[in-house]
């Protein structure tokens, strides 16, 4: 059970009078019909009327009833990716207990700081570590320009480059692999996921997660993998595949931000005023080293958008205990 990732936190969880219930993981999640990793191997598991699947996310555990299937109740998570959906207020679960973002993108036209900085958010904020995989070294003369870009999108980030169809991606990715280690695979359609998947999962041909052309002019793939669902990696630990999005917008994310844009923190504290929007104030330590060249002016265009959206997108808590204040953009909190 540890190598499916369990552990004191969840066992903790574990009332005396379910000791008989298995703990299970969600491997995947459809309207009307729910599979879990057990130590037996995958079973699809029985719902009760009152069971709402949208409530369950891959990577969940759950306590399941030896005897009939039936699932009990989910522990709680140690961590959770959401999205903020087009059109929905609530935020869709994309992946639960999850230890590694392995954000994928191509060393092609998908390459997109502006995106993959969304997706950096979204990792730091819930607590996964990022990594960046730029997929199809064997599809571009140099990759070392993705590379550096990528780089200098976060203090400290680990960037690889790989064929996703070889097997040496593996090798290269299994770092953040390893019994109870769990990496999901996000970005967008056509740059490799479920090509990866297949390679850390060393499937064959007949259980190989679908995978699709992408269009020659613009990179863009097809949609090919529509849900989300946990596999089991060769050399031990889970992998998650996720359908590619085709936009992440932001919400809640503020120390995601923080993180991401550590460098325009750390001026911001030099700025004559505690609310400055690095726009048009004097003073301001970010519009000075956005200038001279220390920081990216484009970055910077990007680090306001963001954090725009995000305050936009933050539902403020309000009523009796509320206190309506919206958090100062650049603020160190
Ligand atoms: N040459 C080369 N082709 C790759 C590589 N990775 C993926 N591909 C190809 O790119 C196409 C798209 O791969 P998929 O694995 O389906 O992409 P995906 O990210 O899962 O896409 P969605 O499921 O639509 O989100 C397929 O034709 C793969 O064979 C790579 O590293 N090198
Ligand atoms: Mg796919
Ligand atoms: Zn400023």
């Amino acid at each position: 059970m540890d190598a499916l990732g369990w552990s004191a936190f969840y066992d903790a969880q574990v009332g005396p009078d379910e000791a008989d219930l298995a703990p299970m993981r969600i491997a995947t999640v459809h309207r009307d019909r729910v599979t879990a990793m057990s130590e037996l191997g995958p079973v699809r598991l029985k719902l009760s009327a009152r069971t709402n699947t949208t409530d369950f996310a891959v990577g969940d555990w759950v306590l399941v009833a030896r005897e009939d299937r039936m699932l009990v109740r989910r522990l709680e998570r140690r961590m959770q990716l959401q999205r903020q959906a087009e059109g929905r207020r609530q935020a869709q679960l994309i992946a639960a207990n999850v230890d590694t973002l392995l954000i994928v993108t191509s060393c092609n036209d998908d390459f997109n700081p502006a995106r993959l900085e969304r997706y950096l958010a979204l990792a730091n904020e819930a607590g996964a570590v990022p990594v960046i995989v730029l997929t199809k070294i064997d599809q571009t003369p140099d990759p070392a320009p993705y590379v550096q870009q990528a780089q200098a999108l976060q203090a400290g980030l680990d960037v690889v480059t790989l064929n996703a169809k070889t097997p040496d991606a593996a090798l290269i990715l299994a770092r953040w692999c390893g019994p109870g280690q769990t990496v999901a695979l996000v970005g967008s359609s056509g740059v490799g996921k479920s090509t990866l998947l297949n390679t850390l999962s060393n499937k064959s041909s007949e259980d190989a997660q679908p995978t699709g052309d992408i269009r020659a002019d613009d990179a863009k793939g097809r949609h090919t993998t529509t849900s989300r669902s946990l596999h089991a990696i060769a050399g031990g630990g889970w992998v998650i595949d996720t359908p590619g999005m085709r936009t992440l917008h932001v919400s809640d994310v503020a120390d995601g931000l923080n993180t991401l844009f550590a460098e325009i923190v750390e001026l911001a504290s030099q700025c004559r005023f505690r609310d400055c929007t690095h726009a048009h104030e004097p003073g301001c330590a970010v519009q000075t080293a956005a200038a001279s060249g220390t920081i990216d002016p484009d970055r910077l265009d990007r680090w306001r958008k963001l954090t725009e959206e995000n305050l936009t997108n933050t539902v403020t808590p309000s009523g009796p205990r509320g206190n309506k204040i919206l958090r100062a953009p650049g603020r160190r909190r």
